[in-house]
C-alpha cells in the first residue's frame, strides 16, 4: 500500500509509535518557528528547560503580532526576544520584516521537512510541500531542545481538485468552501492533503492561503504536494536547492475524499462570527460596509497585493468606507514599492501599515461601533476586531479591494476581463532585518524588562480533586473568548498575573474575580472548546486562576494540549447531555483521580455532582506521557524530572 504525502514525511521523522490514526506518534522537528505574542513565554519555558543552544536545523524567533508599542511592555518583549534567541541560536526576525508565516514561506521553509510552530497558522508552510505544525509555546520550547514533539496520529483527508477558478475567484474563496463544506469541526484529528490536477493550477502563494486557513477546520496541519510549481517559486526566491519533489503515491489509501471542481466555486464570504458561515457575496447582496482591511498571513502576499492594486488602480476609496493595506512582508512591501504598485493604493485612498500582523489581532483599526468589516485575514471571532458590536466578513482581496471602491459588498466578476498577475522570475532578496545569533563564543546577556513575570507553573496532581463549576460555557468557544488578545492586553503576553483578569471576560466579565474569590474550580463547555489560536495563554490564564479540570464535550487539538502541558485535566463527557445537567455553582468532586489517570489510553473517570446528586461519565485519552504530565503538574515538571 502506497503512502500519502504527510504519511511519507512522519515516516521519515518518527522518533516512537505506530502509523497508525489515534495512537499517539513522535516526530523530530527540524524547523522551528515564534511570534512575539507566544514567543516570550515559549523563551522563558525553554531558558526554564535549560538546554544551552537550540538543537533545531533553524530555529526562527519572528516580531510580528505586538509592533504597536503605546507603551514599553512591547519593546521589552521585543528586546528580550531579541537577546534569548541570539543567546541560544536562533534567527531574530526584526519587527517591520514581516508577518511569520509569510516571511518563513519566502526565506525559509523547506518541502519534506517539518515545522513547529508557535502559532496555530504555521500549516501555511504546507503550501511547500513542508510538514507544518501550530503548537503551543512549550512544545516548541521542546522543540528547540531537540526534545520530540508527540501527536495523535492523524487521519489524512485528501481533497481531489480538478478544474480551475474563474477569473476574479481566489484561493481564499476555495478555503472558504471547504469551510463550508467542513465546519470548523470538521479538520479534527485529520491532515488534509490535496491532490489531483486542479492543484497545477495553483501558484505556492495560493497553496499556502488554502492551507493557511485550514487552521479554521480544526486540522492538525494541510499541506499540498511539492512538484515544479514548487521549484519555480524556490528558484524566485533564490532557493531551488531547498527543491524536492514529493507526492503521495498512486495507490495511497485515504481515510476520506472529497472532490472539489475549482471552476464551480464563486467568490465567498465568511458572515459573523465563524470562519464557517459562508454564504456567495451574490447572495448576501449590496451590504453596506463601512471598512475593509486587506493583509494578514491568509493574503498579505506579492500576489495578493498586486490583484490590490490594480482594482484600486485610479480610483478612489468610497467616502464612508476606511481602507487599510498591510503587505505581509518587507520583501512584498519593498516590490510593490519599488514598481509602483504601492502609489496606486496610495493614490486611492488606502491607509498603508506596516508588514505585521496589525487589525487581524486587533492591534490597531478597530472599526466604529456597528461597523460591517470586510477583512481577507482568516479569522472573524466575536470581538477579535477590539470592537465587540463589530461584524467582520472574512473575503478574498479581490472582494474586499472591489467593495472598498463601490462601498458595499461587491461581487469582483461584476469587474470584466480579469488582471492576471505577473510573478517576476526573480523577488527581491534581502533578508536584512533577520539578525544572525551569536555564535556562541561570546557570553550573550539576556535582557528582561519589568513587565517578564514569572509564569504560574501547577502542582503535581493530588488525588481527589473537588471544585465548583465556575461557568457553563455554549460549543465553539475560541481562544479569544478564553484569552482575548487585542491592543490592550497583547502587551501582557509575557504577564500572565495581569492577563488573568481578563480570562473569559468576553463570556463573563466577573468570571476572573468569581475564580478567584472561590480560590479556582473547574469549568463545563460545549463542543470544540478550545477552537483558534496556539496561545498558551489560554491554559495559564486558567491555571493562575485556579483552573483544575475542563469538562466539555469536545476539545481543539491545540488547546487540549496545552491545557495538559500544564497541567489541567480536560474530561470529555461520555454523554453530551449532561453537559446541560450542570449548573454555574454545582460542586463537583473526583475521586481517586491521581490513581485513575495513571491508566494509559481511554480513561474513564466519574464525576459526582455533590449539589444534585447526579454522576457524569467522562473520560481523557491518554498517551504514557500524557498520564505522566498531567500527574506531574504539567510538561516543564515532567521533563525537569525526565532530564
Ligand atoms: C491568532 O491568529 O489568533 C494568533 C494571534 O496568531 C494566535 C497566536 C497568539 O494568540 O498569539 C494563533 O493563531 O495561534
Ligand atoms: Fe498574525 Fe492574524 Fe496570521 Fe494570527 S492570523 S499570525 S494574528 S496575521
Amino acid at each position: 500500500m502506497g503512502s500519502t504525502i504527510s504519511q511519507k514525511i512522519i515516516r521519515e521523522h518518527l522518533l516512537s509509535g505506530e502509523m497508525k490514526p489515534g495512537s499517539e506518534v513522535s516526530i523530530r522537528i527540524d524547523q522551528t518557528l515564534t511570534q512575539d505574542s507566544t514567543g516570550t513565554m515559549a523563551y522563558l519555558q525553554f531558558e526554564a528547560i535549560g538546554v544551552p543552544r537550540v538543537k533545531t536545523e533553524l530555529s526562527v524567533a519572528y516580531i510580528d503580532h505586538n509592533t504597536l508599542q503605546t507603551g514599553f511592555e512591547n519593546a521589552d518583549d521585543h528586546e528580550y526576544i531579541k537577546t534569548v534567541a541570539s543567546k541560544y541560536g536562533i534567527r531574530f526576525s526584526k519587527p517591520g520584516n514581516g508577518v511569520c508565516h509569510q516571511v518563513h514561506i519566502e526565506r525559509f521553509g523547506v518541502p519534506g521537512k517539518t515545522l513547529l510552530g508557535s502559532d496555530s497558522h504555521t500549516p501555511t508552510c504546507g503550501g511547500l510541500g513542508m510538514l507544518a505544525i501550530g503548537a503551543g509555546g512549550l512544545d516548541v520550547a521542546v522543540a528547540m531542545g531537540g526534545g520530540p514533539y508527540f501527536i495523535t496520529m492523524p487521519e489524512i483527508c485528501r481533497i481531489e481538485l480538478s478544474g480551475k477558478l474563474s477569473d476574479w475567484v481566489s484561493a481564499k474563496d476555495v478555503i472558504l468552501e471547504i469551510l463550508r463544506i467542513m465546519s470548523v469541526k470538521g479538520g479534527v484529528g485529520k491532515i488534509i492533503e490535496y491532490g489531483g490536477e486542479g492543484v497545477l493550477s495553483l501558484t505556492v502563494p495560493e497553496r499556502a492561503t488554502i492551507t493557511n486557513m485550514g487552521a479554521e477546520l480544526g486540522a492538525t496541519t494541510s499541506i499540498f504536494p511539492s512538484d515544479e510549481i514548487t521549484r519555480e517559486f524556490l528558484r524566485s526566491q533564490g532557493r531551488e536547492d531547498d527543491h524536492i519533489e514529493l507526492k503521495a503515491d498512486d495507490d495511497a489509501v485515504y481515510d476520506q475524499v472529497i472532490e472539489i471542481d475549482l471552476s464551480t466555486i464563486e467568490p465567498l464570504a465568511a458572515k459573523p462570527h465563524s470562519p464557517d458561515n459562508v454564504e456567495a457575496v451574490k447572495s448576501i447582496g449590496k451590504m453596506k460596509i463601512d471598512q475593509v482591511c486587506i493583509g494578514s498571513c491568509t493574503n498579505s502576499s506579492y500576489a495578493d497585493m498586486m490583484k490590490t492594486a490594480a482594482i484600486l488602480k485610479g480610483k478612489t476609496v468610497h467616502k464612508d468606507v476606511s481602507l487599510v493595506i498591510a503587505p505581509g512582508s518587507k520583501q512584498v512591501l519593498s516590490m510593490i514599492a519599488e514598481n509602483g504598485a504601492l502609489y496606486d493604493m496610495i493614490a486611492a485612498g488606502a491607509r498603508i501599515l506596516e508588514a505585521a500582523c496589525g487589525p487581524c489581532i486587533g492591534m490597531g483599526q478597530s472599526p466604529k461601533t456597528d461597523a460591517v468589516s470586510l477583512r481577507t485575514n482568516n479569522r472573524n471571532f466575536y470581538a477579535r476586531s477590539g470592537t465587540a458590536s463589530a461584524n467582520v466578513y472574512l473575503v478574498s482581496p479581490e472582494t474586499a479591494a472591489y467593495s472598498a471602491i463601490n462601498g458595499y459588498l461587491s461581487d469582483p466578476r461584476e469587474m470584466g476581463d480579469c488582471y492576471k498577475v505577473q510573478i517576476p522570475e526573480h523577488f527581491m532578496i534581502n533578508d536584512n532585518l533577520v539578525v544572525l545569533p551569536s555564535d556562541g563564543s561570546q557570553e550573550v546577556t539576556v535582557v528582561r524588562g519589568p513587565n517578564i513575570k514569572q509564569f504560574p507553573i501547577n502542582k503535581p496532581l493530588e488525588n481527589d480533586l473537588k471544585g465548583e463549576v465556575l461557568i457553563v460555557l455554549e460549543d465553539n468557544i475560541t481562544t479569544d473568548h478564553i484569552m482575548p488578545s487585542n491592543a490592550k492586553l497583547l502587551p501582557f503576553r509575557s504577564n500572565i498575573p495581569y492577563l488573568a483578569d481578563y480570562c473569559l471576560t468576553p463570556c463573563d466579565p466577573e468570571f476572573p474575580a468569581r475564580a478567584k474569590s472561590k480560590g479556582g474550580g473547574i469549568i463545563v463547555a460545549g463542543s470544540n472548546y478550545g477552537q483558534g489560536s496556539s496561545r498558551e495563554h489560554a491554559a495559564l490564564a486558567p491555571l493562575q486562576l485556579g483552573i483544575k479540570a475542563v469538562i466539555a464535550v469536545s476539545f481543539a487539538r491545540i488547546h487540549m494540549a496545552n491545557l495538559i502541558n500544564n497541567g489541567i485535566i480536560p474530561l470529555t463527557f461520555e454523554n453530551a447531555e449532561d453537559k446541560v445537567k450542570v449548573k454555574q455553582s454545582d460542586i463537583l468532586e473526583i475521586d481517586n483521580i491521581a490513581n485513575a489517570l495513571k491508566g494509559i489510553g481511554r480513561v474513564d473517570v466519574s464525576v459526582r455532582n455533590i449539589t444534585t446528586g447526579d454522576i457524569y461519565d467522562t473520560y481523557v485519552i491518554l498517551s504514557e506521557r500524557q498520564s505522566s504530565m498531567l500527574l506531574a503538574g504539567g510538561l516543564l515538571n515532567y521533563t525537569r524530572q525526565e532530564i
